[in-house]
Order: structure tokens, then C-alpha cells, then sequence
């Protein structure tokens, strides 16, 4: 008996192992030595124009990894009503971006026709826009291919909800190989960005139905966001600074708010609400931000090998919005 498992195990780890390998750095090295620097130049040259895209790109590509793995499924758009694919599903109303990775394709495509996936070119914009705004630098292995599905309600059940609370943070990540860890590293990228006031108004207007405030936000933070920012429940069109003041900049601010029951949504709040997430918190506040910014870095790295499909598995889209035909 303990044979079989230490079997089953040695083959769980090998071919997770194996499929992890693929992966590589500079695997366009010989195929398409330059695309990897056309991305980084394009990205250079237009996100200091727009420097609020960072965010949603990086947001993107953590939607991506978190259905069906990264292989932009999250890319696709839906050809008739009943093939919805993932960017209809609720968590993607707030995405954004996606021209630009059309645009950034298609300078890859005029160089190498068929050779960079639109995964990798996500994967790959989403490190360097946060690079242009002085986030973390991260190893962006390269061998993703693309994948052929993409459907809306694996988005709905897959992508974790604002309302979430621990365990089921723990139990979304923790389905995608990820730990508490990584939970709380990841989460951290919400120290830059925005947020619709529907994504927490509940927090603020009807908590458990009774027209209560959530008691677990700061009672002054909330008058603050109902008198100055979401003004009813059902506004669905103003935006928040997550880390208020420097919403731009990769810092701990995003921690330091948590401690100060000032996080935006239940998820952010969730994280204090366990004993060892909270001291990992604390831990990040207490260090220099190198630290935050080195641990998020091996984080996002980890998030990029989801799933992800190599080999001969899936294809190389021609453009991102369509699977080839
Ligand atoms: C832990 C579970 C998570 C939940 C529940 C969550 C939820 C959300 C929600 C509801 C928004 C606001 C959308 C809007 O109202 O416009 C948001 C924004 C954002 N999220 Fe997360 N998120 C999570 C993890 C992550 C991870 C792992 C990343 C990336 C590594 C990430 C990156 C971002 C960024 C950068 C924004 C700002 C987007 C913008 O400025 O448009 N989030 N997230
Ligand atoms: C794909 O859908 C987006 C909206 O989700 C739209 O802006 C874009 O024009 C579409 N792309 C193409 C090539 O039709
Ligand atoms: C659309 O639906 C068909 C039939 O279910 C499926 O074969 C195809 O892969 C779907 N397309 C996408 C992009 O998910
Ligand atoms: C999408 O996923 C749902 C849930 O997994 C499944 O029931 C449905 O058949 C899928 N739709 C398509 C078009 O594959
Ligand atoms: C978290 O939410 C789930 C689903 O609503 C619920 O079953 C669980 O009891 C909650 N856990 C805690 C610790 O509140
Ligand atoms: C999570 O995984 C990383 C390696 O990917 C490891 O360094 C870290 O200690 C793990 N954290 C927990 C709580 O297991
Ligand atoms: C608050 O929630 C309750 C229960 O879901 C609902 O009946 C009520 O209409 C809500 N109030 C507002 C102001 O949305
Ligand atoms: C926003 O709210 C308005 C009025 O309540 C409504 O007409 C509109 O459809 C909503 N928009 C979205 C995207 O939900
Ligand atoms: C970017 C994008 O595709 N947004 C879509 C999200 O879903 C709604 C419908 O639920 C569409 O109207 C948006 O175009």
C-alpha cells in the first residue's frame, strides 16, 4: 500500500515536473530572437502615456492563469450568444487592455508570423507595464501556447469574488497550486489600481441585508467612501483608488491599509483574519519594501506556470480575440 502511493506521488510530482520544464527562458531565443524585446520597447514606449493600463494588465493575466490555466483563454471573444466565453463572465466587466495586447500581437506577428503566443505576450506585457511603473521585475519564462476554449461560467466559478472570505481564498487558491503564502503576495498587487464602488458597496449599504456597514471595515473609511465616493449602493460607475494616495506606485501601502481594517473588499479584510496570513502581513510592513517586492516577483512566477499548455498542446493564435480556424 504505502508503495502505491509513494508511486502515485513520485508520478504527481514528475509529471507536474515535466510539464513545469517546458517552460523556459528566452524560449523565443532562436524562433523569434526578437520578440521579447519588441514587447518590452512597445510597452516602454506606451504605458508612460497611460500608466493606468499597468494595473489592469496585470489584473488580466491573473485572470487568465486562474481558468483553464494561462493560455489566454481570457483573450476570446464570444462569436454567438451561446458561446459566451470568459470576458462576458462578471469579473471581466472591469477588465481592460485588451487592444492593447492586440496591438502589442501584432507588432510580435509582423516580425514572426505563428510564432509568440498571445499567452506569453500577456504574460509578458503584464511584467513589464508593472516594470514601467517601478513595480517588481519578474522571470517570465516563455513556451506558452494557446488555449482552444474559453467559456464564461469557468470564469464565474473560478475567478475569486470580492465577498470571499478565508477559506475560500484559501480553497480557490490552493485548487490553482498555490499557497497562503502566495496568497497573501499576490493579493499585495492591489496596492496599485481601482475598483467600481459595486465590487464593495455591500460593505458599506446593506451588509446582511438590514442596510448595515460591514463591522469589520473601519467605521470612518466607510463614511469617507459614502459621503465623498460611493454615494448609494447602486452606483456602478465610480471608481476608488485601492491604495489611495499612491494607487500608482508598488508599495506596502496595500498592507498597511489591512492592518488598519481599511482594505477595500471582505477578500482584502480576509486576509487578517488568520493567524498566519496576518503575521506574514505584519512581517512585510515590518521589512524593507525590496522584500515585498523580491517575494511578490517569485509569486507572480509561480502564477505563470498555471496550467500552462506547452508542447504541441493548444496553438498559437494568429489573433488573440479568435481561436485559428
Ligand atoms: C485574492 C483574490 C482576489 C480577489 C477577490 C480580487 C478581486 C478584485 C476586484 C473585485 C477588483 C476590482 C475590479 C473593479 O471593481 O474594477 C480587483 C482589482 C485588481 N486586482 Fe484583484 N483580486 C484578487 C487577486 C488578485 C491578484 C492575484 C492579482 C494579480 C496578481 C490582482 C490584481 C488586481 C489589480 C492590479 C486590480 C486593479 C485593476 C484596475 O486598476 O483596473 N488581484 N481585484
Ligand atoms: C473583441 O471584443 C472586444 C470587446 O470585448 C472589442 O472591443 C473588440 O473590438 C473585439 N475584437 C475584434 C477583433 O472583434
Ligand atoms: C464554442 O462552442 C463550441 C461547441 O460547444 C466549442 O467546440 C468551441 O470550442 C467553443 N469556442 C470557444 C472559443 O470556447
Ligand atoms: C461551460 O462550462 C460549464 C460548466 O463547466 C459547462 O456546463 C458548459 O457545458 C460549458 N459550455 C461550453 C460551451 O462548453
Ligand atoms: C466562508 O464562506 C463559506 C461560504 O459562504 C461558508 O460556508 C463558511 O462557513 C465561511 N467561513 C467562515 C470562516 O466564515
Ligand atoms: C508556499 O510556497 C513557497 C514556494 O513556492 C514556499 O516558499 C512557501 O514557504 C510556501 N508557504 C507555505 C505557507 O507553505
Ligand atoms: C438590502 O438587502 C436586502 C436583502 O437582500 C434587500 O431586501 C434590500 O432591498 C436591500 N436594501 C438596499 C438599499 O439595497
Ligand atoms: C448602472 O446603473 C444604471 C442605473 O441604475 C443602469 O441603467 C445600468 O444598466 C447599470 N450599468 C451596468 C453596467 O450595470
Ligand atoms: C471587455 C469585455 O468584453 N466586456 C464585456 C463584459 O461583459 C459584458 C456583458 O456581461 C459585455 O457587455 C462587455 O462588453
Amino acid at each position: 500500500m504505502k508503495m502505491v502511493i509513494f508511486f502515485a506521488l513520485f508520478c504527481v510530482l514528475f509529471f507536474s515536473g515535466a510539464v513545469q520544464a517546458d517552460l523556459q527562458l528566452g524560449f523565443y531565443k532562436s524562433s523569434c530572437p526578437k520578440a521579447e524585446k519588441l514587447i518590452q520597447d512597445f510597452v516602454k514606449e506606451h504605458i508612460p502615456n497611460a500608466p493606468s493600463l499597468a494595473s489592469p494588465l496585470l489584473r488580466m493575466h491573473f485572470h487568465d492563469c486562474f481558468v483553464r490555466g494561462c493560455d489566454a483563454s481570457v483573450l476570446i471573444n464570444s462569436t454567438s450568444s451561446n458561446n459566451q466565453t470568459e470576458k462576458v463572465a462578471t469579473p471581466n466587466l472591469t477588465l481592460r487592455g485588451f487592444d492593447f495586447i492586440d496591438r502589442v500581437k501584432s507588432v510580435v506577428e509582423a516580425e514572426c508570423p505563428g510564432v509568440v503566443s498571445c499567452a506569453d505576450v500577456l504574460a509578458l506585457v503584464a511584467r513589464d507595464a508593472v516594470g514601467v511603473i517601478g513595480g517588481p521585475f519578474w522571470q517570465v519564462p516563455t513556451g506558452r501556447r494557446d488555449g482552444l476554449i474559453s467559456n464564461t461560467s469557468e470564469a464565474a466559478t473560478q475567478i475569486p469574488a470580492p465577498t470571499f472570505n478565508f477559506s475560500q481564498l484559501q480553497t480557490s487558491f490552493a485548487n490553482k497550486g498555490l499557497n497562503l503564502t502566495d496568497l497573501v503576495l499576490l493579493s499585495g498587487a492591489h496596492t496599485i489600481g481601482v475598483a467600481h464602488c459595486t465590487s464593495f458597496s455591500n460593505r458599506l449599504y446593506n451588509f446582511t441585508g438590514k442596510g448595515d456597514e460591514d463591522p469589520s471595515l473601519d467605521s470612518e473609511y466607510a463614511t469617507n467612501l459614502k459621503q465623498n465616493k460611493c454615494k448609494s449602493i447602486n452606483d456602478n460607475t465610480t471608481i476608488v483608488e485601492m491604495d489611495p494616495g499612491s494607487f500608482r506606485t508598488f508599495d506596502l501601502g496595500y498592507y498597511k491599509l489591512l492592518l488598519k481594517r481599511r482594505g477595500l473588499f471582505q477578500s482584502d479584510e480576509a486576509l487578517t483574519t488568520n493567524s498566519n496570513t496576518k503575521s506574514t502581513i505584519v512581517n512585510l510592513v515590518n521589512s524593507p519594501l525590496s522584500t515585498f517586492m523580491g517575494e511578490f516577483a517569485l509569486a507572480m512566477e509561480k502564477m505563470g506556470r498555471i496550467g500552462v499548455k506547452t508542447g504541441s498542446s493548444g496553438e498559437i493564435r494568429k489573433h488573440c480575440a479568435f481561436v485559428n480556424s
